[in-house]
This record gives structure tokens, sequence and C-alpha cells, in this order.
């Protein structure tokens, strides 16, 4: 039975600034898996679950922000939306506003968006704009024309939209546990995913509906790592392109997550990052974008600095889909073996045995 029918028209409508004549601008986002992880649980001693935002309609958590965005964007008779991204914001954007009838333009780095994320971008008809800078740079453009221009930004930067459709993966958690876990594991970029993240814990706790409230472990890219350094960085540099952010716009709400929380916000090499990555491919099954490994990444490496007491409910975000980003997933593979088209070369190349 599938009753699913997106965020808007779910039990967490009533946590979602929405209203009667707010149209429901959907693609049945949200309600994503929460698989646990037999290798990672056996690693650490610990229940480790992975909640799947690759599932989502294009593929990241971007989704649930962007169908109340576009939902009240068309109520408010928006014509054009803009979005500054890494590129998993820029495939949302497209991707919803497509379906609400309107027009999106999104600015990316030039040269710093994983291939699978333009596809994206260019099939839902959004208007690509390649800025000669970092993304941050493309933000504060972005911030800039909606300021002057009749036009609607849909970056999460103070957009209240964007964050309360993204707390429910807050609520789904606590509905699917029934409880919230000890810690929530997850890579930081921009700060909105953070933030969110525990604010949703925290309404939720509010309401009566979670008893406790987990410690937030927020993870950076060693060479894109501000919060961590406590000052912007203008170079930043990782292959975890989707986290290549030298000023998070929600920089306050990652600090206040961290401090609420008794949580942490600290940093991870590329190297802890594609090894994670790899590893969810290989031992869970789970194809992930290398951004999205670095939550695990973090958690392993404090593991392995004896900093995970055995026991504890711990949830990672894997924020994003493995398939938008397959120069990452072949680098340094192994080429295929080719063989004629017999069966007995093909035997012979799997050292299979008569
Ligand atoms: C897979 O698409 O910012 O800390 O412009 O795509 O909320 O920024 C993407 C961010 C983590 C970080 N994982 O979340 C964009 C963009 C993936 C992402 C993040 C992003 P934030």
């Amino acid at each position: 039975m599938n009753s699913w029918h997106g965020l808007i028209d779910s039990d967490y409508r009533r946590w979602l600034p929405v209203t009667d004549r707010t149209p429901t601008v959907s693609l049945h986002e949200g309600n994503t898996p929460l698989l646990r992880s037999a290798h990672l649980s056996g690693l650490t001693a610990c229940d480790v679950r992975l909640k799947i935002e690759g599932a989502n309609p294009t593929g990241s958590f971007k989704d649930r922000g962007m169908t109340v965005a576009l939902s009240r964007a068309a109520e408010d008779g928006a014509e054009l939306v803009i979005c500054a991204s890494t590129g998993n914001t820029s495939a949302s954007a497209a991707a919803y506003a497509a379906r609400a009838g309107l027009s999106a333009a999104v600015l990316v780095p030039r040269g710093g968006v994983a291939l699978g994320k333009l596809g994206q971008a260019i099939r839902y008809g959004a208007r690509i704009v390649e800025v000669d800078g970092t993304f941050d740079a493309c933000l504060r453009i972005a911030r800039e024309l909606a300021a002057h221009h009749p036009v609607a930004l849909v970056n999460s930067v103070g957009n209240e939209l964007r964050l309360a459709g993204q707390r429910t993966v807050a609520y789904e958690i606590v509905d699917a546990l029934g409880e919230a876990p000890d810690i929530h594991c997850l890579p930081v970029g921009n700060g909105g995913n953070v933030t969110a993240t525990w604010q949703g814990y925290r309404t939720y706790h509010s309401a009566g509906r979670a008893r406790r409230l987990p410690r937030m472990w927020g993870f950076q890219a060693a060479g894109a790592a501000p919060l961590v350094h406590g000052e912007p960085v203008s170079r930043p540099e990782t292959l975890a392109s989707a986290i290549r952010v030298g000023n998070p716009a929600t920089w306050e709400g990652a600090i206040t997550a961290r401090e609420e929380s008794g949580g942490l916000v600290a940093a991870v090499t590329d190297e802890q990052i594609l090894a994670a990555y790899r590893l969810l491919g290989r031992r869970d099954g789970v194809f992930v974008e290398p951004a999205s490994a670095a939550g695990v990444a973090g958690l392993l490496d404090h593991h392995e600095r004896g900093l995970v007491a055995p026991g504890q409910s711990i949830v990672i975000t894997l924020t994003g889909n493995g398939l938008k980003d397959q120069d990452a997933a072949l680098r340094d593979s192994e080429p295929p073996t080719r063989t004629g088209a017999a069966a007995s070369e093909v035997a012979r190349t799997l050292s299979l045995t008569p």
C-alpha cells in the first residue's frame, strides 16, 4: 500500500509553514529509509543507522526544504527562483520549479559541480550560470540579485521555509526509532542541514514526542573547515565538492547546534572521506556521493580515537546519492576486464573451476 504523498500532505504538515491557500508542490519527497548498518554497528559496538537521503526524488536531502520553498514561492506568485549551489540545491530547485511551472536560474562555481547534478538541472529546464569563483561568491551574487530584482531566493540562508522542511528528517528518525538517538552524525557545508536537523529534534522534544535530545556531530572536509578553524577559508579545497564551502551562510545555526547539543564540529581528511565512501558501498550496499560519507568518516575517526562509548544509538545522515558523481566512483578503480563473447573465456577470467 502506498499512501505517501510527500511531506506537505503528510502528518508532518502541522510542523510546516503552509496554509490552506498554499498549493502543494511535491515530488513525494521524504519518508526515506533508515537502514541499520551491520558493519558499522559491529565495529563500534553501537546501534548505527543510516538515513538514506539519496532516496529522495532528486537524490538529496535538499528536496525536503525545496517542497516547502517552491510551494510558498508559487503561492506568492513568484515567476523566477534563483539559488547558488554546489550542485544538489540547483538540481532540487530546478525540479521543484518545473513542478510548480516556474523558471529557475542556478549559479554554480565553474568546474566545481559533479556532472550528474548539472545534467539534472539541465533536464529540469533551469538556466545554468557558471560563475568564475567559489560557491561563496555564487551565494553573494544570488543574494544581491534577490535584493534588487523580482526573483525569489531559495537558498537556505535566512530562508525559514527551507529549514522548516529540512527539520522533517529528525521527525522521521524519532518516529522510526521511538526516541531520539544518542548521537547524530552528518556532513556540514553551508551549515543549513545541521541547523535544521537540530531544530527538528528540539521541536519534537518540546512537543513531548522525544524524551531526550541527541548530540550533533558535524563533519567538514579538512580543506574546507571554516567552522572548525573559527574563521572563513578563502580557497576551500576538497574532492567532496558538495561541501566545498569557505564561509557557511548558516554559521550561527551550526554553532548553536553544536553548543546546545553538547556536540562537535570536526574535520575529516579527503582520504578518510573516500575510505568511508568505499566502505558504505562495499559493506552496506549504499552508494553515496563523497560529501555524504563525511558523517561516517567522522564517526570512524572518533571511534578509532576511543571517543565513541559502546552501546549508543547513532544515526548518520547520508545526504546525497552516489549516482550523481561518477567521476568519484570511477576514480582509482580497476578498469573492467574485457573478454570475447564466449562463456569459457569469461569463466577463465573469473577463475571459475569446472
Ligand atoms: C550531499 O547544493 O549547499 O551544511 O548548494 O549536497 O546544509 O550545506 C549542498 C550541501 C551535505 C551540506 N551533503 O549541507 C548545495 C549545497 C550533500 C550536499 C551538504 C550538501 P549544508
